[in-house]
Formats: structure tokens, sequence, C-alpha cells
């Protein structure tokens, strides 16, 4: 359903400005939708040098569905040049109102398009429609939204210091923007982490350059469309797709940039805090990977905790940061949990995931899924027990494997310690009368995300809350993010927080005014 064309194409939908840019269309979804595949710098869409590129596979059916422009160092420092600009001329006669009706305006257009992007996320990433729809496409909408308000209420403060008597003295603070900031982002929800991330900034009045994942860049290319329709002036946002090793890695050694925002794996979220570093000791958050525990208590709603705990593991395929990495479940309860779980697996829809009924999809990319082959070998011989699936679902094409549950797992295991960012659930049993034991399993990880309890005995849920060591704990529930709550890890899952009045923190910077009268 995909024809490659290379086209150029001007904007259409009632407004007057006009988006030129090389292309495909793709036929999905009884639409047709244009997609650029070019650099935007400088709201133009541009090869990159060299006019080299990367093939972008589509994981339902292996097949390349185009070919998307690959930067350079020198394009990435080109696109820096072009926010640097911007920064320090257009970009500052918008005043902080102005910049919250273009954000609104960005928003109204994304929900104008949102089946178009969120068809584009579908078959460029594997996530299924319905969810793409709702959440990689609802939750940047409600970001954007979110932030736009949060622009005329960024405000300092006044600070009652000691005067030098006779005289008296005024001190005030005042929240300024950091300037260029570089955003790198991981493939499991394209569109949505940006969004998270450039909502935040953008609020700020900064200007940004994104690399996207390599292997999900589609998205952004066509949201780098619609900020031109929306009237941003040019080189506030700009999209390089391309190499987190070049492009990535060129924007963190950049000195014209002075804020990072990462998220993605911790190996890589260590080397780029260093290289922040190294080049201009810019600031930098990281949102890294994490082994979320999830603890079920046998006094819980049973069938809640199933539904929950199958969410925990199973949304977007397993591809979410915060998904339960290791269950531990009251042995009272243990089998009958399991039994319940690999029930529901067994009716799950698994296939195509543009059609509606489809509940689970591929995985994201071959590299990953090859992972987890692996991942699942490693579990057999370390000798905990494969109750469902393991493997890749025989003779069918697309990168799709099986919803999988382990039991027996031993806390010394691979797989109860290393994130496997996939459909596979992971059981330890433990005794319900010792919750400090069961407390100390969960904690015993370098990472720190999330964490969530099942449980009807607050005071069992409030001591799980006190203890846990992870930046989000959810009660009865999973899953449950929101944009107004702020949302980061604790440990080696990094610092710095998405989402909710604090994210704006991390692309501000406090300037302190003190005057003698
Ligand atoms: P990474 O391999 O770390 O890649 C993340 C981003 O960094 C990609 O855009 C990547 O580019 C780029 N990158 C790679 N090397 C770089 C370098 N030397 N300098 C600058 N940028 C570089 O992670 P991933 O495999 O895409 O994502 C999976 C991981 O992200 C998991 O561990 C998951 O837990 C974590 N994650 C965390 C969260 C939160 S909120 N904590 C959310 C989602 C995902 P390429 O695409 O070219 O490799």
């Amino acid at each position: 359903f995909i024809k490659i064309v290379n086209c150029i194409r001007e904007g259409n939908m009632g407004s007057d400005i006009k988006v030129y840019f090389d292309g495909f269309t793709m036929k999905a979804n009884k639409k047709e939708i244009a997609v650029p595949t070019q650099l935007f710098i400088d709201n133009q869409f541009i090869d990159a040098e060299n006019r080299k590129t990367l093939d972008i596979i589509n994981p339902t059916t292996e097949e390349v569905i185009c070919k998307v422009a690959c930067s350079s160092k020198n394009d990435v420092d080109k696109a820096v040049l072009a926010a640097h600009n911007a920064f320090n001329g257009q970009w500052k006669q918008v005043s902080a109102r102005q910049r919250g009706q273009l954000m609104l305006k960005l928003a109204d257009l994304m929900e104008q398009f949102k089946e178009e992007l969120a068809t584009i996320e579908s078959v460029d990433s594997g996530a299924v429609y319905t969810l793409a729809l709702k959440t990689h496409i609802g939750m940047s909408i409600d970001a954007w939204k979110y932030f736009a308000g949060c622009c005329d209420k960024i405000h300092g403060q006044t600070i009652p210091v000691n005067p030098a008597r006779p005289n008296n003295v005024l001190t005030f603070t005042k929240k300024e923007p950091v300037g260029v900031c570089g955003l790198i982002t991981p493939w499991n929800y394209p569109l949505m982490m940006l969004s998270w991330k450039m909502a935040a900034c953008i609020a700020a009045g900064n200007t940004c350059v994104i690399k996207p994942a390599q292997v999900c860049p589609l998205t952004a290319l066509k949201f780098a469309e619609l900020i031109v329709k929306a009237g941003f002036p040019k080189g506030v946002i700009n999209v390089v797709t391309g190499k987190g090793s070049e492009a990535g890695q060129a924007i963190a050694d950049n000195n014209l940039v002075r804020k990072l925002g990462f998220t993605g794996s911790t190996p890589i979220g260590k080397q780029i805090m260093s290289s922040c570093a190294l080049s201009n000791l810019k600031k930098c958050s990281l949102e890294l990977g994490g082994k979320s525990p999830l603890v079920i208590f046998g006094d819980c709603d049973l069938d809640k905790a199933v539904k929950h705990g199958m969410s925990s593991v199973f949304f977007n395929k397993g591809e979410n940061c915060i998904a339960a990495g290791r269950l531990f479940i009251e042995d009272t309860i243990h089998d009958e949990f399991v039994r319940k779980v690999v029930k529901d697996i067994k009716s799950m829809t698994i296939g195509d995931p543009l059609n509606r009924s489809t509940a689970h999809g591929p995985q994201n990319h071959k590299a990953h899924f090859e992972k987890l082959i692996e991942y699942c070998q490693k579990g057999v011989e370390e000798g905990a027990t494969l109750v469902y699936g393991g493997k890749p679902f025989p003779n069918i094409k697309g990168y799709f494997f099986m919803p999988t549950v382990f039991t027996n797992v031993e806390d010394s295991m691979f797989i109860a310690q290393e994130e496997s960012f996939g459909p596979i659930m992971i059981i330890s049993k433990f005794n319900g009368s010792d919750l400090e034991s069961v407390m100390k399993r969960a904690n015993r990880s370098e990472y720190g995300l999330a964490s969530g309890v099942f449980t009807n005995d607050i005071s069992k849920a409030l001591t799980f809350a006190q203890n846990i060591e992870a930046g989000t704990v959810f009660v009865n529930v999973y899953n449950k993010t929101d944009v107004a709550a702020p949302f980061g890890g604790f440990k080696q899952s990094g610092f710095g927080k998405d989402l909710g009045q604090e994210a704006l923190n991390e692309y501000l910077k406090t300037k302190c005014v003190t005057i003698e009268f």
C-alpha cells in the first residue's frame, strides 16, 4: 500500500502557507498521506549533505517504506546555527502569550491531522492504530495544549533579603529560557517523546534541534510540516534525522547548545552526559531505562490486578519505558494469577497494527526483535520456567513476538535484572507476611523509573509508596500517566522531569536581580 514518489507539494488546507518538500505518499487507512523525507532546518525541507539517506522499514511487512535524509555533523551544526539565530532574533520578539497561541494553533493542526499522524506512527513503529490515536498522538496533543497554557505563567519571586540600612533593597528573580536546546528521543513513542520534551522547551521560550530515533523518524517530519503551517518563525524548531552516533553526538558536542533533553538507554545517557560536560558544560536531563517492580498482594481485587498486570507488561508491545519489568505475586494467588494471565494472552488479537481489532502489533525493528529472542533464551538457560511464548510467531512476515510469561524467576537471573523492553512478563513469588523482604527485592535494582502495588490494605500501599525507590508509584492502577503530572526516574533511570510544571524548570534558568534604593 505504499508508493514512493519524489514529489514537491504545496499546503492546501485552506491556509496560504506553502510547504515544499521532497517526500513520498503512503496509501493506508483509506487515506493518501504525504510525508516529507528531508531535514527540516530554518522552516525549509532540505537534503542532507551529500544527499545521504537511511532506509526506513515497516516492521509489519519488513519492507522499505522510504529513504530519509541522514544528517552529517555539518547538517546538525547548520540546524543549531539556525536555532541560535532564531533565539537571538525573531523569537525574542514573540511575547509569552503569543508563544502560547502558536502552540495552541499547532495543537489544533495536530488534532486536524491526528488520523494521518497515527497512521504514519502505526506503519513506521508498529504501534496499534487505536493506541497510536489515543496515546501516541492524543497525549502529544495534550502536551502541546498543557504547555501552551504555561507560557504566560512562568515567573520569578520577590525575595526579602537583608538591606544595608539606611538603604532599602529589592531582590527579585526572573525565569529565563536557556537558549538553544538539543532534544534526542527514542523509538518507542516517536511523536509523544518529541512532544513531551519540545512542548516544555518551547513554552519556556527556547529554540530547539531534535534528532528522533533513526528507525522511526516519520511522524517528526510530518510534524515539521505542521510547524510551518502553524506559523512558527524560521529556526525555532529544527528536525535532523539520522544516526545517534553522528547526528546525536554532534548535538551533544555543539557549543551553541545550552541544554540537552534526552530519553533513551542508560549507557547512551551516560555518554551524552559526559559529552555535555566536556563540550560546554551544557545542562542535561536524562530519562533512561527501567526495570519497574509491580507487587501484587493476595488481598487485591484479582481481576483488576490481572487486567492492569497485563497492560503493565504488554502495553505498546512492551516497548514502554515504565513497563513492569518484574512482577512479584503473593504466593496465595500466584497460580491463579498466572492461569488468568495466560488465558487473557490466548484471547489477544495479534496482527496488522492498522486493523482496528488488533491488540498487539509487531516489535519496532529487527535488532530489537532479535534481542528479545536472545533474552528469552537466556531466561530458559538460567532455569526460569517459560509458561508461554518466548519466541517469534512462526511462519509469518514481520517482527511479531509472542507475548511471553516466565515464572520461578530468581532475583539473581539476567531476566530479573535487565530490561527487555518487549512483551515479556517476569514473575516471582513472595510471602505476603514479609512486606520488608519484598520491598528490599523490589528496590534491588540500579533502575528507579516506575513501580506499582495492588492491595486493598491502605497501610501496605502507603508503606510501599514511602519506601520504593522510584520516580513514579501506581497504587491499584498502572500506566496512569498524565501531562500535568511530573514524570522521571531515580538512580540510573536518570534525572530531571518531563511533563507537569516541573518540566519547565528543565528548560529555564533563574536570574537574581538586586536593586538598592
Ligand atoms: P538509545 O539507543 O539510547 O537511543 C536513544 C536516542 O539516542 C536515539 O535517538 C539514538 O539514535 C540516540 N543516540 C545513540 N547514540 C548516541 C550518541 N552517541 N549521542 C547522541 N545520541 C545518541 O535508546 P533506544 O534503544 O532508542 O530506546 C530504548 C531505551 O530508551 C530503553 O532503555 C528505554 O527504557 C529507554 N526509554 C526511557 C524512557 C523514559 S521516559 N525513561 C522512555 C522511553 C524509552 P539512533 O536512533 O540512531 O540509535
